[in-house]
């Protein structure tokens, strides 16, 4: 991640998918730990939180965004404000998981980059008996588009504070990666210059030789 905000241990959170999937009822448990049970369309809210994760402090920044269809005019710059996405839906919708690879193909197309952390989340597994969605779908799904996965309630907290953590976890984890890939291609052009060097030297000397036979 270059973004200097993530430097300062601010990491930019979007969480995006269908309307009424749990979102907010999410970002709320997570942020304030109680569940909300009214249903209020979101526009666009943010939340923070303070977190230490793995003994690194981050403040979270958490945009929270409208899924209902006619609210969603402002995705792309959603997309571009943050480093790191959540999709959801909820296992009782099978019409919010066939959103799924709508969500992750616009977020790669904003972006245009590959190293983008992604979890995907399966909401309201509380709700078992309504269940349209199997937990299997959701892992081969996930897997397919390159992201992690979790099955969440916000109304029972289970999963949710983890699914947060495992976001940050995933973005440091390629942070790493994309540092060591810069640093490795660093270290090669340095030898290949050093190479040259050393071969220019050679030929020199390899002139001035023949000229004094
Ligand atoms: N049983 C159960 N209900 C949930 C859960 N999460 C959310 N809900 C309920 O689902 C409804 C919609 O939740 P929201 O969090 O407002 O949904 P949203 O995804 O933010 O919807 P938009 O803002 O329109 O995109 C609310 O009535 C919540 O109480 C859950 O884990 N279990
Ligand atoms: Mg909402």
């Amino acid at each position: 991640m270059s973004s200097s905000a993530y430097k300062n241990n601010i990491i930019k959170l979007c969480l995006m998918g269908d309307g009424g999937v749990g979102k907010t009822a999410i970002c709320i448990q997570f942020t304030s730990n109680h569940f909300v049970e009214y249903y209020d369309p979101t526009i666009e809210d943010s939340y923070r939180k303070q977190c230490v994760i793995d003994e690194q402090a981050c403040l979270l920044d958490i945009l929270d965004t409208a899924g209902q269809e006619e609210l969603t005019a402002m995705r792309d710059q959603w997309i571009r404000s943050c480093e790191a996405f959540i999709i959801v839906y909820s296992i009782t919708s099978r019409s919010s998981f066939d959103q799924v690879a709508i969500f992750k193909e616009q977020i790669s197309r904003v972006l245009d980059r590959d190293q983008i952390p992604m979890m995907l989340l399966g909401n309201k597994s509380d709700l078992e008996d309504l269940r349209q969605v199997t937990t299997q779908e959701g892992r081969d799904l996930a897997r397919c588009l390159g992201m992690m996965f979790m099955e969440v309630s916000s109304k029972t907290r289970t999963g949710i504070e983890e699914s947060f953590y495992e976001t940050v976890r995933e973005m440091r984890r390629r942070d790493d990666e994309s540092k060591k890939t810069k640093d490795d291609s660093h270290k090669k052009k340095s030898f290949k210059k050093l190479l040259n060097e050393k071969v220019g030297k050679i030929k020199e000397a390899k002139t001035s030789f023949c000229k004094m036979m």
